[in-house]
């Protein structure tokens, strides 16, 4: 299984691979680092930066940041097209700029070249930045996204749940309760959630104590077994 841990900028990827890596010992675990910006936090088997560094693209092609990190997407392709990579769990770690990963095609293209039938995305949320029912539609939003613009399904996972918590089932009925397009919103996202068949019920996990990491294993091979049977 390959496993793309994506997420807005410090929802706690790179932390997750380092856990859930941990957590999968005794399996054949490969963690891969395509995030050219940052180095790894765990023992990357292939780390992108040893051939793409975001800092010497911004100096290379004089550019400012965001537009480093397309670059270095873009310039990071051919070398994935070489990747070889054997396991039973292949991790991959993606650039902190979640946005600019889905948006630019060079995203979209890396999971391409990487994926199987059996890839899904692991989409981290942060659970102390959901304050209210509408961040809350939103990040499900968010995650309609990422399996629409990368074609893997994808679980929504809320991490730092030793910080914060979140009452999934109050916050929906707020939403329900609210006046205007809101609770529509919601019941058609509950319906082409339902339709396409994905798991997408949220997961509280810490990656401190990997609480919730059953759960995330469980989920993961749900999405290729409509048996249910997680061994
Ligand atoms: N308490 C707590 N802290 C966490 C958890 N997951 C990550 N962190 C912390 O959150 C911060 C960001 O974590 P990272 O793993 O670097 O997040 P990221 O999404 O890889 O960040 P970028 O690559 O910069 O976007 C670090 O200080 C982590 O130690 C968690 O489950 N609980
Ligand atoms: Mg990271």
């Amino acid at each position: 299984m390959e496993l793309f841990v994506l997420g807005p900028a410090g929802s706690g990827k790179s932390t997750f691979v380092k856990a859930f890596s941990e957590y999968l010992e005794g399996c054949n675990v490969k963690c891969i680092n395509l995030d050219p910006a940052t180095p790894p936090i765990y023992k990357a088997d292939i780390d992108i930066r040893r051939y793409i560094k975001t800092e010497e693209v911004m100096d290379r092609y004089k550019l400012g940041i965001n537009s480093a990190l397309i670059k270095s997407i873009e310039l990071s392709i051919p070398f994935i097209k070489n990747f070889k990579i054997m396991g039973d769990y292949i991790l991959y770690d993606t650039p902190g700029q979640m946005e600019l990963f889905l948006s630019s095609r060079y995203g979209r293209e890396t999971v391409d070249l990487l994926k199987t039938d059996t890839t899904a995305g692991v989409f981290l949320i942060d659970t102390t930045t959901i304050q209210d029912a509408e961040s809350f539609l939103s990040t499900i939003m968010e995650n309609v996204i990422v399996t629409l613009r990368l074609h893997i399904p994808s679980l929504t996972v809320f991490t730092k749940s030793d910080l914060a918590s979140i009452d999934i089932e109050k916050l929906k009925h707020e939403i329900m309760e609210k006046p205007g397009v809101l609770p529509e919103l919601l019941e058609k996202t509950i319906e082409f959630i339902e339709y396409t068949n994905i798991p997408q019920r949220p997961i509280m996990i810490s990656n401190i104590s990997k609480k919730g990491f059953d759960e995330v294993l469980s989920a993961i091979n749900e999405l290729f077994c409509s048996c249910g049977d997680i061994s």
